[in-house]
């Protein structure tokens, strides 16, 4: 019996000793200890033993049992203290060590260039106004005295939708007139007005792509005259092109205006020298404008004895290509993050 005792206080103790985790210290405290454990064994056969004996046995079980579950305290808490040590060398973290930069894009040109022209028109006292990319013919057409046999209507240039239940076809707007017409058709002179946004021609290669940018603008009051435009369109190209610029007006056309005229500014590249941008000319052709054309005031019933306007429209990704130096394109709609990298400002 003591021999017993002996001899199972002995092979608990290595075995807490050699456990590794604290399962295996588990299952040697249940073999030992438990319910149906060795010692808890030896424990109730105590019972039938004489008075004396048991008196002894007793004390030594007690002393054995108290030695064990010192032992597998002690082992228990080696064991966890290795557990937390492992786990903290293996999630180590330096927080001092610099943060892995993120790939980075930018602000694409196109809208950086959008937000510059906002900025400049509004600090002469224009508001900006947007509209609907799916117009009616009367908008993008009709209303701007584009006669139904204009060029500019051929089937190459416009994108229609099918036809409505009404045998009304809808077109994508090919620049952003459209909105300047429902700008005047709700609100009184005075006006000043600039339209951004999204337009599109069925028209792609090497310097068209079927949808692009415009930003058009206009002004209507009493006794607006050319003078007005010239003063305006000059003073958006010095603040874009950020310096001082020769600025010309040459005779054009445009059915919405009458006179229209487009606007070059000296080349940026050769300062008039001539160069491969400028196609040798000094000059470069930036925009397009005019005094309102009467028939229009007229379709959207602005006296045209007592008021004037005049408009001008250009396109975004040439006046970006221009002041940032892009040379094709193709860049603005290829989603390149190295094109966003180079060109795209931060933010
Ligand atoms: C251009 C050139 C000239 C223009 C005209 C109008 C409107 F609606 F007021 F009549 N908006 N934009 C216009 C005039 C646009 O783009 C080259």
């Amino acid at each position: 019996m003591l021999e017993q005792l002996l001899e199972l206080q002995e092979r608990t103790l290595v075995a807490v000793a050699e456990a590794r985790s604290g399962e295996q210290l588990e299952r040697v405290r249940v073999a030992c200890l438990g319910r149906k454990g060795e010692l808890t064994q030896i424990l109730r056969g105590l019972g039938a033993l004489a008075p004396e004996e048991r008196k002894r046995a007793g004390e030594l079980s007690n002393q054995a049992r108290e030695r064990l579950q010192s032992a597998m305290e002690e082992r228990l808490l080696v064991l966890n203290r290795a557990a937390l040590a492992e786990q903290i060398a293996r999630e180590q973290l330096d927080v001092t060590l610099p943060g892995r930069a993120r790939p980075r894009g930018g602000v694409h040109p196109v809208a950086r260039a959008l937000d510059e022209i906002g900025a400049i028109f509004q600090g002469m006292g224009f508001t900006t106004a947007s509209g609907p990319e799916v117009e009616s013919d009367w908008y993008n057409f009709e209303a701007l005295n584009l006669p139904p046999n204009h060029p500019a209507r051929e089937m190459q240039d416009t994108f229609y939708l099918p036809a409505t239940a009404t045998g009304e076809r809808l077109l994508l707007r090919t620049h952003t007139s459209p909105v300047q017409i429902h700008v005047m058709e709700q609100q009184p002179p005075p006006l000043r007005v600039i339209a951004p946004g999204r337009v599109f021609r069925c028209d792609s290669d090497l310097t068209h792509t079927p949808m692009f940018h415009q930003v058009e603008g206009f002004m209507v009051d009493e006794r607006v005259h050319f003078g007005h435009l010239k003063g305006v369109l000059a003073a958006f190209l010095r603040h874009f092109f950020a310096r001082e610029l020769p600025v010309r007006f040459r005779p054009s056309f445009f059915p919405f205006t009458e006179p229209s005229a487009e606007v070059d500014m000296g080349c940026l590249f050769c300062q008039g020298e001539g160069c491969r941008v400028c196609k040798g000319s000094g000059w470069l052709e930036v925009l397009g404008c005019g005094m309102i054309h009467p028939a229009v005031l007229a379709h959207v019933g602005i006296d045209r004895e007592r008021y004037a306007g005049f408009a001008f429209g250009m396109g975004v990704e040439r006046l970006a290509m221009l002041k940032y130096g892009i040379g094709d394109l193709r860049n603005f709609f290829d989603n390149d993050v190295r094109f966003l990298r180079r060109y795209g400002a931060s933010r």
